[in-house]
């Protein structure tokens, strides 16, 4: 009987830790694919992977964040401002070196980051350390969507000034891959 209450008790805590179901799962809103030190998703698949094929983006190594993961990373909190916008946006989200520092990728690396209408811009490791690059996903509280400037958004602090347009031409929305070569 003891024994009986014993493994009953550990099949309990074993339940309660369960992983959640592949179907209750969130699906992954940004991929580092390419020079990355750690891979927690499988290789490039034709057939499962039709947008990255869309894109002509095949890898071996990725690794795929889901908005839980770039959550987890720590968090900053822009203000931006380029000429044209109605006005200065609030914007939060991981620094662009927590997420390629939690994909592995070297700080030597060159990295592009693609959006999902095709638009890149590449950093070199200089351009990289130039600035505090944070990919938001939220604006003024809100996640950014899809349709929006989501999944992820590149900026920089601009503080009370106003980019440049060879600054904003840099700032991607809709980042939704970075390859690092
Ligand atoms: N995904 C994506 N991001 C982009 C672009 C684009 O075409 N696609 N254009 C860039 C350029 S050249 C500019 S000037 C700004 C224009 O959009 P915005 O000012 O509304 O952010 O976005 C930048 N980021
Ligand atoms: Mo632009």
């Amino acid at each position: 009987m003891r024994v009986f209450v014993f493994f009953a008790a550990v099949a309990t805590v074993l339940m309660l830790h369960a992983p959640a179901r592949a179907d209750d799962a969130a699906p992954a809103t940004l991929t580092v694919i390419g020079k990355v030190g750690t891979s927690n998703r499988p290789g490039f698949d034709p057939f499962r992977d039709a947008f990255f094929k869309f894109h002509g983006k095949e890898f071996e190594k990725a690794f795929a964040f889901d908005r839980a993961a770039l959550k987890a990373l720590p968090q900053r909190t822009v203000t931006a401002k380029a000429a044209p916008w109605p006005k200065p946006v609030t914007a939060s989200g991981p620094p662009l070196k927590d997420v390629l520092d939690a994909a592995g990728v070297a700080d030597d690396a060159t990295v592009t980051l693609f959006a999902l209408d095709g638009y890149g811009v590449t950093l070199s490791p200089a351009d990289r350390a130039a600035r505090d690059w944070v990919l938001a996903i939220e604006m003024d509280g809100t996640p950014l969507a899809i349709g929006g400037r989501g999944p992820a958004w590149l900026l920089y602090d601009t503080g009370d000034g106003t980019a440049s347009e060879d600054a904003e031409a840099k700032w991607v929305w809709s980042v939704f891959v970075i390859a690092a070569e």
